[in-house]
């Protein structure tokens, strides 16, 4: 009989990060449940944890490179692929110089340290602007906003739910997306128990999600008309002179330029845009005022809007006039163990952010946090001239579905001269490659968070190991990406990545530590790849060792020694330490955000089309954006790429629940089923990303026998909201017709 074991291992399928607990017999996962002594996540587990079992034997996962031969992939050695890329990649940077060669990094890079630390030496190789990721399809609003108002990208609050007292929710789901931007295993168990001690939840959103049903109120809001909300809400703290900075006082800048800016923007003036009546944004901001420990909290639905960065900015600051920010109970910053930028320089001030270093070459779209827009990738391959990009490398990355107009992006990946997919599986992006380096699956792969520590609910460190030993032949991500770095910048690709990845780490120790690199390095020794990144930030972070200077310290080895992780107890108030703007405060009213009010004015002149149908996006809670289709466990069951359509909407419009919609735009159209919903606003329609498995050339035997419905491709990838270059995914106007 092959032998028993027990596991620990960090789900890396979503923000969430859960610790689990997996029993395996042999080769083979017996059971995949929580584990209930992980000190973060305590046992929580989602079906999508489950399905790990199902993506370590998924069939379809690529378990060797595979080069595109005459229209065919036929599977090839590391080697042959390394060759191939040498014959065929370098040619392309010494005729075109390194801006003709882009790359795409996705989303689940995030939670994979071999791609996320490893990236930036690539990037830094290559030298090319065109950097692109599935932060402009996200977030990148809300570390804008941060950046500016707090100094660093990644200086992002979260709301300290486990003793608040009121917690207000704009444009998220929680109970489905199991949290963004906030690190919260078991969102539903937290929010009962803050219920069952005498809190409340208001939520916000076009449409009354699992969320809002378990919550103490809901409001639905115009799609779009966020903004207006949370102007409005400002203006009535200033007007009702209900401004309390508390503990904050002496640390924000800009208190009065903030009062004058907002002053035209009354609830009564701002309510129909929002869709809520002027008394009720009065309420909300009197209530989130007067409640001692209070805070809102806005995610995904705030950030895809034209008015992305003016919606994130303004949620911190009606934390930061109502005192909330900072404070037990609000919105707090975790103080992360490794790898937080606001935790390591001085403590108090710093040089802040800058954006626009450089801009795309046909919109001119500024450079924000080292990236281009993702919406901005087609143009770039499309069009003509010098600095023209022909070749392309996408890291866990699928912008053909996850992107707006795919349709448009597929057809300039074909004219590519040469394209390279790091990615597990040959789907709607890898498919146009002409080479597909797989990584492991994540039960090969071991597994430190890098971002997510810095957005948790609680302050912890967790590792975990491989639970199986990969093919002896297949190299770890991190390898990969090394090698690549060497080759794109003309060393030998073939000589020992272990030295290659010595030679980065001793640069960079050297960069803070000088004539005590060397014993640095020995500390460190003999550890290579992600392990001895992770245990050099731990020890020089802000709970570390310091190398035997604080022998209490952090270390990887203690780390690794609690299986269930080492908690750093509750969020503590971090104002002024955290702050690494060049003041020292917090920038209430950055002058970039104060001149696109002047659009907001021109916002509320439009007049909605009566016709039209507001097409707004939404969340499953068996699927992880455009890839976790394929997975047996998640696929089984009732049709979940539907259009939820309200009552009287499918009444007018003629359409009967379980029938087919057309919905259409400018640029496409597509035939969906219909699910009639009252929890959907009226005028509101909406469709889940990340579907339209239905494309020739992939290889995704179950995500294909039920394809859905691509979503973006009704969006035409020209709207973005221009301060932080993210693209409008949602409230888009549509026409739904029955089929
Ligand atoms: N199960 C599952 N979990 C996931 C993912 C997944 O695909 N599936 N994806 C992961 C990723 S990458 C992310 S970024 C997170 C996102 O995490 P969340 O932000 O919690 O994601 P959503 O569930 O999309 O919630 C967004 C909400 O915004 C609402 N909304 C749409 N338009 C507007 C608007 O104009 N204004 C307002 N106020 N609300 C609006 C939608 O109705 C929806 O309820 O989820 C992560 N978790
Ligand atoms: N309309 C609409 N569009 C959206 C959104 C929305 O709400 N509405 N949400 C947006 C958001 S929040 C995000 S984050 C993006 C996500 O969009 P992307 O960044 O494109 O991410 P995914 O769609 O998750 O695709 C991930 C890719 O990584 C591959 N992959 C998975 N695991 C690994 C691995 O371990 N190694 C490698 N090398 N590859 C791997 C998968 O096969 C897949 O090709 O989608 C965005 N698109
Ligand atoms: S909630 Fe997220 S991290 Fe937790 S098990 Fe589910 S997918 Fe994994
Ligand atoms: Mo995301």
């Amino acid at each position: 009989m092959a032998e028993q074991a027990t596991h620990y291992r960090i789900c890396p399928l979503c923000e969430a990060c859960c610790g689990l607990e997996i029993r395996t017999e042999g080769a083979q996962v017996i059971s995949i449940r929580g584990a209930v002594d992980d000190v973060f996540s305590a046992g929580f587990i989602c079906p999508k944890g489950v399905s790990l079992k199902d993506l370590h034997e998924d069939p379809d996962r690529l378990r060797q490179p595979l080069i595109k031969r005459d229209g065919q992939f036929v599977t090839a050695t590391w080697d042959e692929a390394f060759s191939e890329i040498e014959r065929r990649l370098l040619p392309v940077i010494a005729s075109h110089g390194p801006d003709a060669v882009a790359a795409s990094i996705g989303n689940p890079a995030a939670h994979k340290i071999s791609l996320l630390a490893y990236f930036p030496r690539l990037a830094r190789a290559l030298g090319t602007r065109n950097v692109f990721s599935a932060s402009t399809l996200d977030q990148m609003p809300k570390q804008l906003s941060s950046g500016l108002m707090y100094g660093h990208w990644l200086s992002i609050p979260v709301p300290d739910l486990p003793r608040s007292d009121l917690l207000i929710i704009l444009g998220a789901n929680p109970m489905v997306s199991n949290g963004s931007l906030w690190t919260v295993p078991d969102y539903r168990g937290k929010a009962k128990a803050m219920r069952e001690r005498g809190g409340r939840i208001v939520v916000i959103d076009p449409r009354r999600t699992e969320t809002a049903h378990a919550a103490d109120e809901y409001l639905p809001i115009q799609p779009g008309g966020d903004v207006f909300l949370l102007l409005g809400m400002v203006h009535t703290l200033f007007d009702e002179n209900l401004v309390q900075l508390k503990h904050l006082a002496g640390h924000v800048n800009g208190l009065d330029d903030l009062r004058a800016a907002v002053a035209p923007y009354s609830p009564e003036r701002m309510a129909a845009g929002a869709g809520i009546t002027a008394e009720a944004q009065r309420r909300l901001a009197r209530d989130l005022a007067a409640t001692e420990r209070a805070s809102i909290y806005g995610r995904i639905g705030t950030c895809v809007q034209r008015f992305g960065t003016l919606n994130s900015w303004l949620i911190d600051v009606l934390n930061i006039l109502t005192g909330h920010l900072d404070a037990v109970g609000g919105a707090m910053f975790p103080k992360a163990a490794a790898f937080a930028a606001n935790t390591v320089g001085q403590p108090g001030s710093g040089r802040g952010i800058t954006t626009g270093r450089r801009a795309s070459r046909v919109s001119g779209a500024p450079e924000v946090f080292g990236e281009l827009p993702m919406n901005c990738l087609s143009e770039e391959i499309e069009t003509a001239g010098p600095g023209q990009v022909r070749a392309l490398i996408t890291i866990a990355s699928n912008p053909v579905l996850s992107a707006p107009n795919g349709q448009r992006l597929s057809k300039a990946l074909d004219s590519l001269d040469f394209m390279l997919s790091l990615d597990i599986y040959l789907n709607e992006t890898s498919r146009h490659a002409d080479v597909i380096l797989p990584g492991l699956s994540p039960l090969e792969d071991l597994h430190y968070d890098m971002a997510f520590p810095q957005l948790s609910w609680r302050n912890h460190a967790r590792f975990s190991g491989p639970v199986f030993a990969k093919a002896a032949d297949q190299p770890e991500e991190w390898e990969t990406i090394q090698r690549l770095a060497a080759l794109v910048a003309g060393q030998d690709w073939r000589a020992d990545v272990g030295e290659m990845d010595d030679a980065a780490v001793a640069a960079e120790v050297r960069r803070f530590a000088g004539a005590q690199t060397a014993a640095v390095l020995a500390h460190l020794a003999p550890q290579r790849g992600p392990e001895r990144l992770v245990d050099l930030a731990l020890r020089t972070g802000p709970y570390g060792d310091q190398f035997g200077l604080k022998p209490a310290g952090l270390t990887l080895a203690q780390v690794k020694a609690a299986p269930g992780g080492i908690d750093l107890g509750e969020l503590q108030p971090r104002v002024p330490e955290l702050l690494r703007t060049p003041s020292g405060r917090i920038e209430l009213a950055p002058p970039s955000l104060l001149a696109d009010l002047a659009f907001v004015d021109a916002a509320l002149e439009q007049t909605p089309s009566a016709t039209a149908m507001i097409l707004i996006g939404r969340r499953d809670m068996r699927s992880g954006n455009s890839w976790m289709h394929n997975l047996p466990v998640l696929a089984k069951g009732p049709e979940r790429c539907t259009l939820m359509v309200n009552p009287d909407d499918a009444e007018r419009l003629g359409l009967q629940n379980g029938g087919t919609a057309r919905v259409s735009t400018a640029l496409g159209e597509l035939l969906a089923q219909v699910a009639i919903s009252a929890d959907l606003m009226a005028g509101v329609v909406s469709l889940p990303h990340g579907w339209g498995h239905d494309l020739q050339g992939s290889r995704l035997q179950v995500a294909s026998a039920r394809p859905g419905v691509n979503m973006n491709a009704l969006l035409d990838g020209e709207q973005r909201d221009p301060l932080s270059g993210n693209a409008v995914l949602s409230g888009v106007a549509v026409s739904v017709t029955a089929a």
